[in-house]
């Protein structure tokens, strides 16, 4: 990781901090910049005892731009990292709602920080912007893109939005297309990847697990040290080193159901494993399979440390270690 571009005494706000991404790199800033420096903020009270009680917590609903102003006044932050959306399957089945919170909360965040002139913004775009005429292997920065989820509408609505205000009012916004990320600290909620996480937890739990997309599914995926490396290593970058300012290709691994049912099995050889797909399999089969993050490599150095089986061994141990 690249040296903090923070200046010591500097304020963090992160906004949807109980989320699955929220959560690490609240925990991961507040180690870099001391917990009193890094400001959580979610819509709930999070299940994470630490988040609120480590450092600063505020119960937040981004669409509330007055609350949102009032909090952002309060601590003056030098950064945002906004990271409060419904995601893919969830926002599926909320689509106006998904489009509202989606978009309106980013403009809420990109106003109130043009006004009180803060210093970069941080927001999350993903692999959802792409759509069924993208290539889709080794897809790259610019490319077709025609998503036709509305959860990856308004993501690529919102990195051109991004470049805008950068053009415009010269924001220093910076973002990532993340893949599907797979932590073990918390669960995610309502994604198209989400399998990829469910299916360790059955695995250590000794449970059967039945998977919503097919087995030969490709779909590209990050573990999350690697995503908040990337995150931090991108936000710590010079500005002038940065050629996109719509949002970040950024590739770690590619891989199928099967292959991380062959992970896990190098632990657990007896694992059940069905296969019944789901609505969610047509989003799966609209995404690329596999991410050429070639801008991000060059720009900022981007490199993964994490592949399947490095991955599983990792989940699988700490997944093992928090059972009670
Ligand atoms: C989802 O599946 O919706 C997310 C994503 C790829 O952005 N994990």
């Amino acid at each position: 990781m690249t040296t903090p571009a923070t200046s010591s005494g500097d304020t963090i706000l992160v906004i949807g901090a109980g989320g699955q991404l929220g959560l690490e790199l609240t925990h991961e800033l507040r180690r870099l910049y001391g917990a009193s420096n890094v400001v959580a903020a979610d819509v709930r009270q999070p299940q994470d005892a630490e988040l609120t009680q480590a450092g600063p917590f505020e119960l937040l609903d981004v669409l509330d731009q007055a609350r949102l102003t009032e909090v952002m006044r309060r601590y003056k932050p030098a950064q945002v990292y906004h990271l409060a959306a419904l995601l893919s399957a969830t926002a599926e089945q909320q689509p106006k709602f998904g489009w509202r919170l989606n978009m309106d909360g980013l403009f809420n965040v990109l106003d109130a920080s043009v006004e009180l002139g803060v210093r970069q913004v941080y927001w999350p775009s993903s692999i959802a912007v792409f759509g069924p005429d993208t290539p889709r292997e080794n897809t790259p920065q610019l490319t077709t893109m025609n998503p036709n989820t509305v959860y990856g509408i308004s993501k690529l609505a919102g990195e051109q939005w991004g470049e805008w205000y950068f053009r415009r009012h010269g924001l220093d916004i910076r973002s990532l297309r993340y893949p599907g990320l797979i932590g073990y600290k918390s669960l995610p909620g309502g994604g198209t990847t989400d399998y990829a996480v469910d299916i360790y937890h059955k695995a250590v739990a000794g449970e059967a697990f039945e998977c919503f997309l097919k087995e030969d599914t490709y779909l590209p995926m990050m573990y999350m040290p690697d995503a908040l490396k990337a995150t931090l290593d991108l936000m710590h970058a010079p500005a002038e080193s940065l050629t996109v300012r719509s949002s970040y290709n950024l590739g770690a691994m590619s891989f199928s159901p099967a292959e991380i049912v062959a992970s896990i099995r190098r632990h657990y050889p007896d694992f059940q494993v069905s296969y019944r797909p789901d609505q969610r399999q047509q989003i799966a089969d609209s995404w690329p399979a596999s991410i050429d993050d070639t801008p991000a490599r060059r720009d900022w150095n981007w490199q993964p440390d994490f592949d399947l089986d490095k991955m599983t061994d990792d989940m699988l141990l700490h997944l093992k270690q928090m059972q009670p």
